[in-house]
């Protein structure tokens, strides 16, 4: 059995662009793996990932988006992330279920109990053996994020979330930051708001700690 890592954060934490350092990291050393993300990361995924991210005038409740996520999240499972951990592979995913509790539970406001019902359903109860988690104050995060977006010409801005006000973004990370303190063991906290490399220096001395444990498990 391979090796599930998730890197979780709030908007401009940089987890995208330290998921790809880790990814040619571990390549180096010779480590099979992928990189993956959702809502994404199939098929079906990236077209839900289309409704859900892009601003249009389609108006999406909060239990129907919940619903979506884990539509998007059930494919990725069944049809990418368990056969690569099957077949040895580290699997990078940015973002999963932890994500919903922290945006549609403590974002939204739906309830934390069906989330989690819901959650343990769309991923057949898989988990991540870890989780990094880039903390970031919020305006911090935001502004690395509208920079980022407002660089965006060439295709539709996945901004529905970026445009949410800053208590939602509050409540996003409050929400994180109750995952870590629940679970201890799973999560890393990163701080992200130092440099890019020296951000990538500590992802990779975790990366490294879990892969001596899981060749240590035989
Ligand atoms: N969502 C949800 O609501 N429920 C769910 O169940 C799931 C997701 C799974 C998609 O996520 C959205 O879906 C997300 C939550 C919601 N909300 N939003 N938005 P996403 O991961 O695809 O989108 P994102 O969170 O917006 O990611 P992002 O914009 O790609 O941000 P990031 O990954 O944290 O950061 P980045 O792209 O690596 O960096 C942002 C910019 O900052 C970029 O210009 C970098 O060059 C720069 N950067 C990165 N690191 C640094 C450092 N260290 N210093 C300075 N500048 C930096």
């Amino acid at each position: 059995m391979g090796l599930f890592i998730t890197f979780e954060g709030s908007e401009g934490s940089g987890k995208t662009t330290q998921i790809k350092k880790a990814g040619n990291y571990l390549s180096k050393k010779n480590i099979p793996l992928i990189i993956t993300e959702e809502p994404g990361g199939t098929q079906l995924g990236n077209e839900l990932r289309k409704l859900l991210l892009n601003k249009t005038s389609l108006n999406i409740f909060g239990k129907s988006e919940l619903l979506l996520f884990a539509a998007a999240r059930a494919q990725h499972v069944e049809e990418v992330i368990m056969p690569a951990l099957r077949d040895g592979r580290v699997v990078l995913c940015d973002r999963y279920c932890d994500a919903t509790i922290a945006y549609q539970g403590f974002g939204r406001g739906l309830k934390i109990e069906d989330i989690h019902r819901i959650n343990d359903f769309s991923s057949q109860f898989l988990k991540p053996d870890l989780t990094l988690f880039f903390d970031i104050p919020v305006d911090a995060g935001l502004k690395r994020a509208v920079a980022r977006i407002s660089q965006i010409t060439d295709s539709p801005a996945e901004d529905r979330f970026e445009r949410e006000d800053i208590q939602f973004h509050m409540k996003v990370r409050e929400g994180y930051l109750a995952l870590v303190k629940n679970e201890p063991e799973r999560f890393r906290v990163i701080d992200a708001s130092r440099g890019i490399d020296e951000v990538h220096r500590e992802v990779c001395s975790h990366l490294d700690k879990s892969i001596k444990r899981l060749r240590a498990k035989g």
